[in-house]
């Protein structure tokens, strides 16, 4: 049982907008939801290079291929910071990553869908870097500091990230009726999946109410979800392509657009490994950390060297 002085404490430390630093003391439940919350991320980021590095071999000129290649690059950078944030809470690495491997931990369910065509590049960038930007925004004022500092750092590269798949959507959307037509066919495939990003409706779930009282999250899952919609509308409007929703209309009594009911039971069947690539994506991941054991290894056997050569010139000086 954690002393409830101490609870208080916190919680006034947090109220006054502080934050929190590695080193403080904090409540276990608030450590243990960061480290669900940061891992989750750091997988996702991780994961979420799959879809996308699938086209880099295919992208259709020089130009688009060093573009992705760069992007991709960069979700590696972002998982790394992640996973480091994450450390700070006295994880382990190698313990997080096995929860990946064995099916255990979550990622976004958006990486569960697969990447059938070029315009699909053009969707992630715009949507899904989109929607990820909206949340993470917001995650950039979250209470524990390793985080909101990881995040402040991401955001800067993920805004890159969403203009350069506009910019695929705008080249193809005002290209030839085949091109428009693969632009629908992203936008179609692309539209539900990105809301389901934002996490179950606020009624169900099941982190928020104390996320929020902690100041981990911000805003809640429907909040970013509709800052999304009303900022992606005018967006396809430009575009002149149609939104996959009979039921999306302007609300001028909310000032925010109506969207039809998302399909649940599919987010739900996703979250639990049962999407169109779940399988897939998790052995994609085993294999290339089975094929990388032997660059930790040269790694580990380096620095051991390093070290033995720093205490060897010590010894020398002293
Ligand atoms: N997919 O109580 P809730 C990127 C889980 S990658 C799967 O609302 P919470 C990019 C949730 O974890 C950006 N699972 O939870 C990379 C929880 O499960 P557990 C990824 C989901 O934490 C490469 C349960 O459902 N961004 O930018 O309060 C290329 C109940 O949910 C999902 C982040 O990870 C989902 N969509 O709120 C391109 C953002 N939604 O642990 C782009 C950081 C929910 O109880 N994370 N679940 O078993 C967050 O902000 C929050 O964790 C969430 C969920 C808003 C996602």
């Amino acid at each position: 049982m954690e002393n409830t002085l101490l609870l208080e404490k916190f919680q006034q430390y947090v109220d006054a907008e502080n934050k929190v630093e590695a080193k403080d003391w904090m409540p276990e439940g608030y450590r243990k939801t960061l480290i669900r919350q940061i891992a989750q991320h750091a997988h996702s980021e991780i994961v979420g290079m799959l879809p996308e590095g699938n086209w880099i071999t295919r992208a259709p000129s020089l130009r688009r291929k060093t573009i992705l290649l760069a992007k991709v690059q960069d979700e590696a950078g972002h998982g790394l910071y992640l996973y480091s944030a994450a450390e700070t809470l006295g994880v382990n690495r190698d313990q997080l990553i096995e929860e990946l491997h064995s099916g255990k931990a979550k990622y976004s369910s958006i990486f569960n869908y697969p990447t059938l065509s070029w315009a699909d590049i053009g969707a992630i960038g715009w949507l899904v870097d989109g929607a990820a930007i909206v949340n993470q925004v917001s995650l950039q004022r979250t209470s524990y500091g390793p985080y909101s500092r990881a995040m402040i750092r991401i955001c800067k590269e993920e805004s890159f990230h969403q203009r350069q798949g506009y910019e695929i959507m705008i080249s193809l959307a005002k290209g030839t009726e085949a091109q428009k037509k693969m632009a629908q066919d992203a936008l179609n495939r692309w539209w539900w999946p990105s809301l389901m990003m934002f996490g179950p409706s606020d009624k169900e779930s099941a982190h928020s109410s104390q996320n929020m009282a902690w100041k981990i999250k911000r805003h809640s899952n429907d909040e970013l979800r509709q800052k999304f919609v009303d900022m992606s509308i005018p967006q396809i409007e430009y575009l002149g392509l149609t939104v996959p929703d009979p039921d999306l209309k302007w609300n001028e009594a909310r000032g925010h657009y109506d969207f039809g009911e998302i399909d649940w039971t599919e987010f739900n069947e996703v979250v639990k490994g049962n999407g169109p690539c779940n399988k897939q994506r998790v052995e994609a991941r085993r294999k290339a950390y089975e094929n990388g054991e032997w660059v930790r290894e040269a790694a580990v056997a380096y620095a051991a060297k390093q070290k033995a050569k720093e205490q060897f010139q010590a010894q020398q000086a002293g």
